[in-house]
C-alpha cells in the first residue's frame, strides 16, 4: 500500500514536472521567445527581489508602504470588523502588519506563498505580533483556486489582500481572469484590497527596472541558473544581458534577456537556438491609470469602492467591493 502510495506521488510530481517543462519549452519555441515570470522566485531570486524593493528606483514598494501607513484606518473602516484576510503571494508581509493592526478584531489570516521560506518567517513574525489571531498558511500557487469556505465559517467577511502591483505582472485577459477567480474566493459581501502601479513618464519606468546597481539585472539573469537547477538545462547566464524597455502601446514594462552571440542550449532532450541579439520576454509589468483599473474590476463583477494614492499620483491601492 505504501509503496503504491508513494508511486502515485512520484508520478503525479513527474506528470507536475512534465507540464512546467513543456511550458518552458513552448515559450522558448515561440518566435517572440518567452519564459514565465514565476521561475524568478528561486531563493536567489526572492532574496534578490527583497533587494530591488529597498532600491531608490524602485519607487514601488516604498510608495506603497508610504499609502499603507497613511490610509490603513480608512481601509479598516472599509472592510469592517471581523474579517478573514487572504494574502496571495504574501511574501515578508511588511504591509499585511499595518492591515491587521489597523483592522478591527481581525478573525483569521491566511497567508499564501510558493515560498516555505517566506510562509514560516511571516507566520513566526506575525504570530508574535499577533498572538490571539488565528493564522492559516497555505504553500502553493494563489491562481490554483482554493476554496477557503471550511476555514471563514466565523469571519464576517473574506478579504483578499494582493499588494506589490503583481497583478501588472499578468496580462490583461489572465488579470481579469485572476480577478474573477477573486471574485468567487471572496464570497458576497466580500472584498479586495489590492496594490496597483500607475502609468507614469517612460524615463521613471524605465530607470526602475534598470537599477544602477545591476540588481534586477541579476535577477533576471537568475531565472536561467533556476531552469538550470531545477530542470537540467544548461543554459550560460554569462552569454546573456538584461534589457528593461517601457512598451506604451500596450502600457507594460518589458524585461529581456538578449543573447550575446549564436548559440545552442539543451533543455530535457531539446535543443533551442539562438541568433545573436535574440531576446527572450521574461516579465510583463502593466502599468494603469485608476479609470482602467476600476475599469478591468468593474468588468470582473466588483465595484470599485475607494481608491487610495500617493501626493504624485505613483501607485494606487484600490478596494474592491463584492455586492
Ligand atoms: C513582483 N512584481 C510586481 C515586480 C514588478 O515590478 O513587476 C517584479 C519585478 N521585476 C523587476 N523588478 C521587479
Amino acid at each position: 500500500m505504501i509503496v503504491q502510495l508513494e508511486n502515485e506521488i512520484q508520478n503525479q510530481i513527474a506528470e507536475q514536472n512534465q507540464t512546467a517543462i513543456n511550458e518552458v519549452l513552448s515559450g522558448l519555441l515561440q518566435r517572440q521567445k518567452e519564459l514565465p515570470c514565476k521561475y524568478f522566485y528561486d531563493k536567489r531570486g526572492a532574496e534578490l527581489f527583497d533587494e530591488i524593493c529597498e532600491l531608490p528606483e524602485y519607487y514601488l514598494t516604498r510608495t506603497e508602504l508610504e499609502i499603507m501607513k497613511k490610509y490603513a484606518g480608512e481601509m479598516a473602516d472599509c472592510i469592517g470588523p471581523r474579517a478573514a484576510v487572504i494574502e496571495y503571494g504574501s511574501g515578508s508581509a511588511v504591509k499585511t502588519q499595518i492591515l491587521l493592526q489597523a483592522l478591527d478584531k481581525p478573525s483569521l489570516y491566511v497567508p499564501m506563498d510558493i515560498s516555505a521560506e517566506y510562509l514560516e518567517y511571516s507566520v513566526r513574525k506575525l504570530s508574535r505580533h499577533f498572538p490571539h489571531l488565528q493564522i492559516l498558511p497555505v504553500q502553493g500557487d494563489f491562481t490554483d483556486y482554493l476554496n477557503l469556505a471550511p476555514y471563514t465559517r466565523w469571519a464576517s467577511k473574506k478579504i483578499i489582500y494582493f499588494p506589490g502591483s503583481t497583478i501588472g505582472n499578468f496580462r490583461p485577459a489572465a488579470a481579469k481572469r485572476l480577478l474573477r477567480q477573486m471574485f468567487t474566493q471572496c464570497g458576497p459581501g466580500g472584498g479586495v484590497l489590492i496594490g496597483v502601479d500607475l502609468l507614469k513618464e517612460k524615463r521613471i519606468l524605465e530607470a526602475a527596472y534598470n537599477d544602477s546597481r545591476g540588481v534586477t539585472a541579476e535577477f533576471n539573469l537568475n531565472l536561467l541558473q533556476h531552469l538550470n537547477d531545477v530542470y537540467g538545462s544548461d543554459f550560460n547566464s554569462q552569454a546573456f544581458r538584461h534589457r528593461a524597455v517601457f512598451n506604451s502601446r500596450q502600457s507594460r514594462v518589458e524585461m529581456y534577456l538578449v543573447s550575446l552571440y549564436a548559440q545552442t542550449v539543451a533543455i530535457w532532450d531539446r535543443l533551442v537556438f539562438f541568433k545573436p541579439n535574440e531576446s527572450i520576454l521574461t516579465e510583463c509589468s502593466y502599468k494603469y491609470s485608476i479609470t482602467s483599473f476600476k475599469r478591468l474590476a468593474q468588468q470582473s463583477g466588483f465595484t470599485a469602492q475607494a481608491v487610495w494614492a500617493d501626493a504624485n499620483h505613483s501607485f494606487s491601492i484600490h478596494f474592491l467591493n463584492r455586492p
